[in-house]
């Protein structure tokens, strides 16, 4: 409700019963009005007829049973100055803590982040965060739009892929969307303003102590595995994932000694 909307601090939240994808949507409607869709304004969809993940791949959120939710993000710190676009690449892992926390919180579930972007459980993915740019008000750097899908109520036989999970699997009962949407959403927007208060500095300490550089390598599992990665070039990467960058990117020693930054790409853990 309004209440909830502004103890969170957020701009506002509209709730759709269907759209193609939450994310197209607040692109388009970023494009068509870029005052109109301030920091920190959120859609939700019952049901989405065309989600999308990464590089066009589909997002399946079938009605009653998921959550799907989209951000706009005008980031600027408390001075209104915008954070610089470099920091940009930290809101899908920002997000994933976010939504880590709310798991815990409101179902008991430890959650962990796979690299990039899978919110995953017993290592079976239950979220994916997609993060787009979109134009900027008048004068202003990009805006980002932040979209995530929550597999809350699916059975196994209404996921896409064996790899999948969702919330009422991992716990074995039912849980209300709107509880873990909020729990999600109010998370969110904490670390949010307090990235933002540092302007967006991944090493400067946040309310929780550290920074969200330390915070986000704690999170992710894949850190210290070995690692197939699949680089959207086709190419093919095999090593130890040792680390994360100061842009988030995933640091991958290969068995020769090579040193790579993997910017962007999809991870298989491998048996060690
Ligand atoms: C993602 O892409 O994981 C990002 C997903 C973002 C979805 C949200 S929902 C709200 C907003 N509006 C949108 O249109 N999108 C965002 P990627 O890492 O590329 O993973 C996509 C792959 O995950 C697909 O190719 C499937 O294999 C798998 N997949 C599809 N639906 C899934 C689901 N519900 N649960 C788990 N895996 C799924």
């Amino acid at each position: 409700g309004p209440g909830f909307v502004r103890e969170a601090g957020l701009s506002r939240l509209e709730v759709l019963d269907e759209i193609d994808s939450t994310n197209a949507e607040l692109l388009r409607r970023a494009e068509a009005d870029p005052d109109g869709w301030g920091d920190l304004s959120v859609l939700v969809a019952d049901h989405q007829t065309a989600g999308r993940g990464r590089l066009h791949r589909h997002w399946e959120s079938p009605v009653g049973v998921a959550v799907a939710v989209s951000v706009v993000l005008r980031p600027h710190n408390a001075a209104g100055r915008p954070l610089p676009t470099q920091s940009y690449s930290w809101f899908s892992p920002l997000a994933a803590l976010a939504l880590r926390e709310a798991l815990a919180e409101t179902a008991g579930v430890e959650a962990s982040v796979k690299w990039p972007n899978d919110v995953v459980v017993d290592g079976l993915k239950i979220s994916g965060i997609l993060a787009q740019l979109a134009p900027g008000a008048h004068g202003a750097p990009p805006a980002v739009v932040l979209g995530t899908g929550i597999n809350v109520g699916q059975a196994q036989d209404e996921l896409p892929v064996p790899t999948a999970t969702s919330l009422a699997i991992a716990t074995g009962r039912e849980h209300r969307r709107e509880d873990i949407l909020a729990a999600y959403l109010a998370a969110f927007a904490r670390r949010y303003r307090q990235f933002c208060a540092v302007d967006g500095d991944p090493d400067a300490p946040l309310a929780a102590g550290r920074g969200l550089w330390g915070q986000v390598e704690d999170a992710t599992i894949t850190l210290g595995k070995r690692v197939r990665v699949e680089l959207p070039g086709g190419q093919t990467l095999v090593g130890r994932a040792t680390g994360l960058d100061a842009h988030g990117a995933l640091r991958v020693v290969e068995e020769d000694g090579t040193r790579h930054s993997v910017a962007a790409g999809d991870v298989v853990h491998l048996r060690p």
